[in-house]
Parts: structure tokens; sequence; C-alpha cells
């Protein structure tokens, strides 16, 4: 799904901004047919989660009615007319003008109604209905009673629009989807097109490549190739150290005159496993940083473009050059400016917590072949990302294997070129890592069991460390490791939930893995404390295992990391 821009052929409009809204605390709204039109109504930002804006309302996730209205600009007649919902969690209902244009399932990603044929010249009613409920048949699943709400993840199940709605017009003929495939030969760097068209029937396309002083063209007979290929001679390479990105504009012809366009950043890079090793270009990389969430105070997980640079500058500043985007893709945006920037990505389906019990285990793989479908078709041209992660410690079960095996085969079948992973707490016992490229797992030894003896947490990770890598011998990446610290909590022999706690058990996990050639990679859980649902083993509601705050102040092991990590 190609994100939506504006240029000579397309448009866009972001309908973000002030929304009127109602909860539907009785769930009368489908039966007194709101879909017609709201009343008594308050205003509310779109995007943004509802739960931390009215005060009365946190822990009610649904449903709740949003409506707007929007005219269709002028020029438009002509072109192909679709609303595009960037993420709202976790069941919607979508009318436009009271007609029903369709339902959605699954937060974190993107959906797209054409309303073509079914919007009006004048004012646009557009009316949302969001029901954010937990349920077991849902994923991520409820769960755990422990919780309230009763998630079975370990993060606040936050509900509503939560980033950007687009209106936005393409031409009736064009092109559908463009798939950029990168490779090196020597010096040079190949940059294969892959077009999907809409119509264009004795048309052709060009392909050109603009950057570093050079501009490379292909035209090709979209009735005979729909396939470009650009050979970029002594080839800027993609890296965290020199985040080149070349311009990309494909244009769409008739009888040479350009009729539809689109413009992408493109880095060249690869990426592959050999052995214990994990290759960038054919050199072998190790992953420093943290694992995240999308999580801030009143906005919840309603994107924010401020704290998207904030958070990048952070990590910066710690010197990491990688994250995981636990537990769910993140927004769009993060991920280009991680292309920009020149930030490693495991970029992660919403598949937390997974039970695979019997009467539901069909409908959630149903979902999770959707979703990591839905995630490669939206961020396959991104060369940050460099992983697939199918899912985050999903629970033990004989059924595992099967699930995951079906996972990683739709995946593989859209991407050939990126390893695919899977987050788990089981260990070598996990059979899933028979077939998967990369091992990813999160240990918590000296917090959740041995807590207070950091020695004897590191000698059981390095012990289990070694045994993972005698029975599958691939690239490890230690996804999660930490321990909940009160900012400002001190002691001065490390104890637990002191900062100085959380500096050692950093300090002596990341030599245990420096001490392996086989782990290619840790990432701290996490960079900041967040938002969880509330239980006892939860103070203010929060997970406090952030080197920054919810706020994103540095505790010492922020520092800490910046010494070790941080080079000018
Ligand atoms: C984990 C989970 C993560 C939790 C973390 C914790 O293993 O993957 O979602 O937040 O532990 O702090 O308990």
């Amino acid at each position: 799904m190609l994100y939506p821009q504006i240029n000579k052929h397309r448009q866009c409009i972001d309908l973000s901004g002030f929304w009127d809204f109602r909860f539907d605390f009785k769930n009368e709204g489908l039966t007194e047919n709101w879909e017609n039109g709201l009343v008594g109504t308050r205003p509310i930002a779109v995007p943004a989660s509802w739960n931390e804006i009215f005060a009365e309302c946190r822990d009610f996730l649904g449903p709740a009615w949003y409506q707007t209205e929007f005219v269709i600009p002028w020029g438009w007649e002509n072109q192909k007319i679709f609303l595009r919902f960037g993420s709202i969690n976790y069941l919607s209902d979508v009318w436009l003008n009271g007609e029903k244009l369709g339902e959605h399932e699954g937060g974190h990603l993107p959906f797209k109604f054409d309303i073509t044929e079914r919007n009006k010249i004048e004012k646009n009613k557009l009316v949302v209905r969001v029901d954010g409920n937990l349920s077991k048949e849902h994923v991520p699943p409820s769960g755990r009673t422990m919780n309230y709400p009763d998630t079975n993840f370990d993060f606040y199940p936050y509900c509503g629009i939560q980033r950007p709605v687009l209106l936005y017009a393409i031409p009736k003929e064009g092109i559908k989807d463009i798939t950029v495939i990168t490779t090196i030969e020597g010096t040079n760097g190949i940059v294969k097109v892959l077009l999907e068209k809409n119509g264009v029937k004795g048309k052709e396309a060009n392909g050109i490549l603009t950057g570093y002083g050079v501009q490379i063209e292909s035209r090709i007979s979209l009735d005979a190739t729909t396939e470009i290929f650009l050979n970029v001679e002594n080839a800027k390479l993609w890296s965290p150290e020199s985040p080149n990105l070349y311009d990309l504009k494909v244009e769409i012809l008739d009888n040479g005159i350009v009729f539809d366009e689109y413009s992408l950043s493109v880095g060249i890079r690869t990426i592959e496993v050999k052995g214990i090793q994990l290759l960038l270009n054919g050199k072998p990389i190790f992953l420093k940083g943290c694992a995240k969430h999308e999580d801030f105070p009143v906005v919840g997980k309603g994107y924010l473009p401020a704290l998207i640079t904030k958070d990048y500058d952070l990590l910066s500043w710690i010197g990491a050059n990688s994250f995981r985007t636990s537990h769910y893709p993140y927004s769009e945006k993060m991920m280009d400016m991680a292309d920009r920037l020149g930030f490693l990505i495991i970029d992660e389906t919403p598949a937390v917590g997974l039970t695979f019990n019997k009467d539901i285990i069909d409908r959630h793989l149903e979902l999770c072949q959707r979703y990591i479908k839905e995630l490669i078709e939206r961020d396959k041209n991104h060369p940050s990302v460099i992983m697939w992660s199918l899912a985050n410690e999903p629970h033990r079960s004989r059924a595992a294997k099967d699930f995951f095996r079906a996972m990683y085969e739709t995946a593989r079948k859209i991407d050939s070129t990126r390893p695919i992973t899977l987050v788990s707490q089981v260990g070598a016992s996990e059979r899933a890592f028979e077939f998967l490229e990369v091992i990813c797992v999160n240990r918590y030894y000296g917090w959740y069991t041995h807590p207070g003896q950091i020695d004897e947490g590191c000698k059981l990770l390095s012990d289990e460390l070694d045994k993972i890598n005698n029975k599958y011998q691939k690239p490890i990446i230690l996804s999660e490791f930490g321990t909940d610290t009160l900012a400002g909590c001190h002691s001065e022999q490390p104890e637990m939930w002191s900062e100085e706690y959380q500096v050692e058990f950093i300090k002596n996990y990341l030599e245990v893995v420096k001490s392996k050639d086989y782990v290619v990679g840790a990432h701290i859980w996490n960079m900041c404390d967040f938002k969880t649902s509330q239980s006892i083993i939860r103070a203010k509601g929060l997970n406090h295992k952030g080197v920054f705050t919810r706020d994103r102040k540095p505790k010492m092991a922020a520092h800490f990391l910046r010494k070790i990590w941080y080079k000018t």
C-alpha cells in the first residue's frame, strides 16, 4: 500500500484536527443509527488515544463514535478517491453519508476505502465507531486477570483513531504499487523496481534515480514488462554510519506525456544471515539499542511528530543504532525517519501474548497472517527495516511451531530478502527456531527470577545462550533485558528498583553479550518508562524499565549507555 503523496498527479488532504466525539456507554449507537449523524458530542483531537484525554473514561475501552465533515476539492472529478486510516485500535466501522464503507479489525496497520462513487459534491459526513474492548479472540488477546484492564500483554490498551486519516486522489489508471529491491555487485548497486499497475495498456514507465551527482534513467514498455532495472556505478550504500538515500521517481507515460508519478527514497543495501553472523552490505553488524513503545502522556499511542524526533535524538544521544517496534508496527513517519537517520529496525507484528487455545487458534492464525502480510506491504521499501518479527513472547505450546511456520511462509512469499525472527522467552526448546533465520530471546534473570543477584543471573544467561547456540548455530539477539527502576531511587550497593541496580544489570549483561561471537545484538528493555494496565507489579500503572522516564529524562543507565556506546 503506497503512502499517499502530493505531486502533479496525486493529491492528499490530512483530516487530522478536532472531530466530534461521543462515548457509547450503553452500546446503543448501532440500534439508534448514530451512523447518520452524532448528537450530544464533544470535541476530540484526531489522532490521539481517548484514554488520557477525558478524566472519567480512562479505562473505558469502547465503543465510542467519531464524526467529521469534509468537502472534495475542485479538480478531483476524474480521479480515484480514497479514505485511508493509519491506525484505529481495535475494531472500526466506517460510514460515509450514512452508508457503510466497511469495517476493520486490528490496531497499528493502515486500511483504506475507495469512495470514488460514494462521495458527494457538497459536504461529506464521515462517522467512525471504534471498539477497543479486549477479547480472547483478538490479537493481541486479553487474558491476565491480575491486570486491569485484563491485557495478556504489558502495555496499556489505548483506543481511538491513533494515526492520521487521509483523503487522497490518484489517477484512474496508473501506479498501484512499487516494490524496490536492491543488490550489490562489486562497487555497483542494482536497484530493481517492480511495478503493479491499474490499467495502463499500451503505456510506458520511466524510472529515474537521482542523487550524489548522478541521474540514471530506464524506460520500459508496460506491455512487455513491469520491472525496471537501474544500475548505479560506485553506489553510495545505505548504512547506519552513512544513511545515503537516492531519490527514485517512477513516471507512467502515454505518448511521451506523464500522467502518473510516484517518488520514494531508496537506500541501496543488502541484509543477510551467514552462519552465526548478520551481514549488512556484506559486513557483520551488531545491533545496539532498545526496544520501544509508542507511548506518551495525554496522546497515549497517538501520532505525535515531535515525539518521533525527540526519541530519535535520544537514541542517537546514547549511541544506539537500532530498535525493535515492540509490540506492533509503528507509524509510517517513524519508519521514514529511520531511513533518513540510519537506524536498523526489527519490524514486529501486533502478535503479542498468543495463547494457541484450541477454540481460537484458527482465527488467530488468519489474523496473524493478515498482519504480517499488511506489515510487509506497508514497510517493504524501507532500507532501515532489516528483519521481520512474527510475534513477541507467545505462550509455550506444541501448536506454536506449525502456527509460526504458516506465518513464516506467508512472509517469505512476499519478501525473499529479509531475515525473519520470532521474539521468544521459551529459550532453546522454541521449535520455531529450527526454521527462522535469527533467534531473539528475552531474559530477566536477576529481576523476575534470582532477584537482587546479578552475578547469578549473568551466569544463567551465559549458559543458556551457549545452549541455544549449540543447538541452532544461528545469530542470536538478546532482544529484551532490564530492570524496573524508579528515577531518583538510589542505593550505595546496587539494590532492586534503584538506578544503580539498573546500571549494574545492564553493564553485566552487556559483558556476557560481548563474550559471545554469535550474539549479534542487544536491545535493552525499554527505552522509556511506559503506561501499562494496573497491577501489583506496576507502580503508578507504569512499567519502569526505561533508561529514560516517560517524559524522556535520562536515568543513570542512559548516561552509562552514552559512555559506552556513543562515538563522536
Ligand atoms: C517481556 C515482554 C514485555 C514486558 C517485559 C517486562 O518479556 O516482552 O512486553 O513489558 O517483559 O517488563 O515484564
